[in-house]
């Protein structure tokens, strides 16, 4: 009996610090729940129209996933330009950035309409001075990924490298610390993870998928396949 008793005693004991720590594990846990929900508040309307979510992109990258060391990142502008830059997050933060509400489509037939805010190209390229006979823009990215457009594109249409999407800072998925938003593109044109920026006169340059079958003129209202 008295076994029993000291048996019981300690069974007790093991619940109530059993309980206590699975109490610690459970409030730490929501805790940082709570953190990352305060940091990652989307926009879900602009101008009374209804945003996507980064919830909704699918993960079909070539290489997964990039995780991007922000303290060593640079930009890189360079090919047929006066001047070479190289530039860090920070400095391009400061930039003047331009907003956009753009709807990017997959040819896998997925949509997410999104309010991207980032640096216009135009703006930046210009820092860096184009000689007179780039015609493409060759845009290379961490994993390898490439991908081109024409110069006269870029510089109409006032593409933008987006740094935010609906308010908040590029998630790692989405491309952090930026994606190309290349409107009225297959997504296969929107590069993320960009590191460089290279002016050429080569409008005959296919990228990843490019090279593999995929439209190099890449318009979502022409085919996805062919030239
Ligand atoms: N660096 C890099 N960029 C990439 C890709 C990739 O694999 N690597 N995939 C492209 C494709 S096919 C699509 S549809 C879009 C998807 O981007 P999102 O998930 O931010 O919408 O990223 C594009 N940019
Ligand atoms: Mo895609």
């Amino acid at each position: 009996m008295r076994n029993y008793a000291r048996w019981s005693r300690g069974l007790w004991l093991v619940l109530i610090l059993g309980g206590l720590s699975i109490a610690g594990v459970l409030s730490v846990s929501s805790l940082t729940e709570d953190e990352s929900t305060v940091e990652t508040v989307e926009v879900q309307e602009y101008q009374g129209i209804k945003l996507g979510s980064v919830d909704d992109f699918r993960e079909n990258s070539i290489a997964g996933v990039q995780t991007i060391d922000i303290d060593t990142y640079r930009l890189v502008v360079d090919g047929l330009v006066e001047q070479s830059a190289s530039y860090t997050y920070g400095a391009l933060l400061e930039m003047p950035h331009h907003e956009k509400m753009v709807t990017i489509f997959c040819v896998e037939g997925w949509s997410v309409r999104g309010l991207w805010e980032g640096i216009p190209l135009p703006e930046l390229l210009a820092l860096s001075q184009i000689q007179s006979d780039a015609n493409t823009v060759i845009f290379h990215a961490q994993d390898g990924y490439t991908t081109s457009l024409p110069l006269d594109f870029v510089v109409e249409r006032n593409l933008i490298i987006a740094d935010r999407i609906n308010g908040i800072t590029l998630p790692p998925a989405n491309g952090f610390p930026f994606q190309l938003v290349a409107e009225d593109k297959w997504g296969y044109k929107w590069i993320r993870w960009l590191t460089r920026i290279e002016l050429s006169d080569d409008p005959a340059y296919r990228g990843f998928w490019e090279t593999r079958g995929y439209s190099n003129e890449g318009s979502t209202d022409g085919s996805i396949f062919g030239d």
